[in-house]
C-alpha cells in the first residue's frame, strides 16, 4: 500500500464558519421520509453517485465491511416488502413492548410499509461479519457495526446533497433479507434504505432536534 502525500484543500478560518454553516443548514432540512413519489424516478448515475460516496466512508482496518444492494426492480420491491410487512405485523401486535408503543406512537408508524414499493430505489445495506474471497477463504474483519454505521451516515448525507429522500428503515429479524438477495453466508442485512423524492402531499412529524447543549459537553 505504501503512503502518498496528503494535501487536503485548505480552507481559511474566516471561511470556515459560513462554509459549515450552509451545510448544517443544508442538512437541518434532512427529514426522515415514509411518503414517496412513485412517478418520479432516480437515475442510475445519481445512485452511483450517492453509493460511492457511502463507499468512502473511513472502516475499521479499511476493510470496507459494507455490501450495498441497489434494488431498482419492482419485482423484488414487492417481495421485500411483503415479507417486511410479515415481520412487521407481528412486531406491531405482540413483540412490541407498551413503552415502545408510546415511543413510536408520535411517529405515526406502522406495519405498512408503503416506501419499499413506491420508492424507486430501496437499498439494502448489508454488514460483512468477516470477509469471504472468492476461493472461501475466511478472513477477520473489525469494527463492524461502527464501520457500516458511518457508511449509512454518509450515503443519507449524499442522498441529502442529491435533493433527495430516504429512511432508515430496520426490520427485525432480518434474516430472510439475505435469503431474498441471496447474499453469501458472511453478509448480515443491516438497513433497509429506500431513494426516492417526497410524495407531494407528503408530511413529517412535527419534531424538534436537541439542541447542542443537551448533547454536547465541553471540557
Ligand atoms: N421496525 C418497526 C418499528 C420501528 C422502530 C423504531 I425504534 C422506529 O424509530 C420506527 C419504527 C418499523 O419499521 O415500523
Amino acid at each position: 500500500m505504501g503512503f502518498v502525500p496528503y494535501h487536503p484543500t485548505v480552507v481559511p478560518q474566516e471561511e470556515s464558519l459560513a462554509a459549515v454553516r450552509a451545510f448544517r443548514e443544508h442538512m437541518d432540512g434532512r427529514r426522515t421520509v415514509r411518503d414517496f413519489d412513485p412517478d418520479r424516478t432516480v437515475s442510475r448515475e445519481v445512485m452511483e453517485e450517492i453509493l460511492t460516496v457511502a463507499g468512502s466512508a473511513p472502516s475499521g482496518a479499511h476493510k470496507q465491511p459494507w455490501t450495498f444492494v441497489a434494488i431498482e426492480s419492482k419485482e423484488l420491491k414487492a417481495k421485500i416488502r411483503a415479507a417486511c410487512e410479515e415481520q412487521e405485523k407481528e412486531f406491531y401486535a405482540s413483540r412490541i413492548t407498551d413503552e415502545w408503543r408510546a415511543d413510536l406512537e408520535p411517529l405515526g408508524t406502522d406495519f405498512v410499509k408503503e416506501h419499499i414499493t413506491d420508492a424507486p430505489w430501496v437499498v439494502v445495506l448489508f454488514a460483512q461479519r468477516y470477509g469471504l474471497d472468492a476461493d472461501g477463504s475466511k478472513h477477520k474483519h473489525y469494527y463492524v457495526p461502527e464501520s457500516v454505521g458511518i457508511a449509512a451516515g454518509f450515503f443519507l448525507t449524499a442522498v441529502r446533497q442529491a435533493g433527495l429522500c430516504s429512511l432508515t428503515h430496520t426490520p427485525s429479524p432480518m434474516k430472510w433479507m439475505a435469503e431474498i438477495l441471496e447474499r453469501p453466508p458472511n453478509e448480515e442485512a443491516f438497513l433497509l434504505l429506500p431513494v426516492g423524492y417526497a410524495a407531494p402531499d407528503c408530511e413529517v412529524p412535527n419534531l424538534g432536534r436537541k439542541p447542542l447543549d443537551e448533547f454536547v459537553v465541553w471540557r
